[in-house]
């Protein structure tokens, strides 16, 4: 898959303060593979390359109790949201630093519990979404977010979204880069 982090990084210089915050907070080892901060605040964006159109996001479930594991980042239960540009590529780096098993994917607002919303962009992390990734594993996957619409990043797991491990994503034609937001939409 492509890797395009070290330009990104070279141009995410110009992105202001809170990008350099996220290097901060995360690193890439020389074998190309990435360290993912486990603070249960870890951004989500984690490198933005404007030119390219394209975003990573750091998905990291599971490392909060603030929801017995079932959140991204420390985030659940739509306390959050991506605002993604419409037409950008997106690669999702899941890892799973939970107890139980988790996943990552993008899918829409239908909320029919428990299974919750279907899987959109064919973007999971798991070919079976409902084994998930087993504790302290990750997988990546990269998709296009080729339609406008609101969309949740969340853990297909049967009965996981349903207990609050999905936070918003919204892709926009109006926004020009990828903001996160601690908010819902
Ligand atoms: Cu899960």
């Amino acid at each position: 898959m492509p890797h395009t982090r070290s330009t990104a990084k070279a141009r995410i210089a110009s992105f202001g303060i809170a990008a350099l915050s996220v290097l901060a907070l995360s690193s890439c080892n020389p074998d190309n593979s990435h360290s993912l901060a486990t603070s249960p605040t870890a951004p989500l964006i984690s490198s933005v390359d404007p030119p390219a159109k394209s975003v990573v996001i750091d998905a990291v479930g599971g490392p909060s109790q603030a929801n017995n594991g079932f959140d991204f980042n420390g985030y659940f239960g739509g306390d959050a949201t991506i605002t993604l540009p419409l037409g950008w590529q997106v690669t999702v780096e899941c890892k799973n630093i939970g107890i139980l098993h988790h996943n990552c994917a993008i899918v829409n607002t239908d909320t029919s519990s428990p299974l919750g919303g279907r899987i959109q962009f064919n973007a999971v992390s798991n070919t079976d979404p409902t084994a998930g990734l087993q504790p302290n594993t990750s997988a990546t996957f990269t998709f296009t977010a080729s339609r406008a619409g609101n969309y949740r990043l969340a853990c297909v797991i049967p009965g996981h979204e349903d207990e609050g491990m999905w936070i918003n994503l919204v892709i926009s034609p109006n926004a020009t880069l990828p903001t996160f937001s601690k908010v819902g939409k």
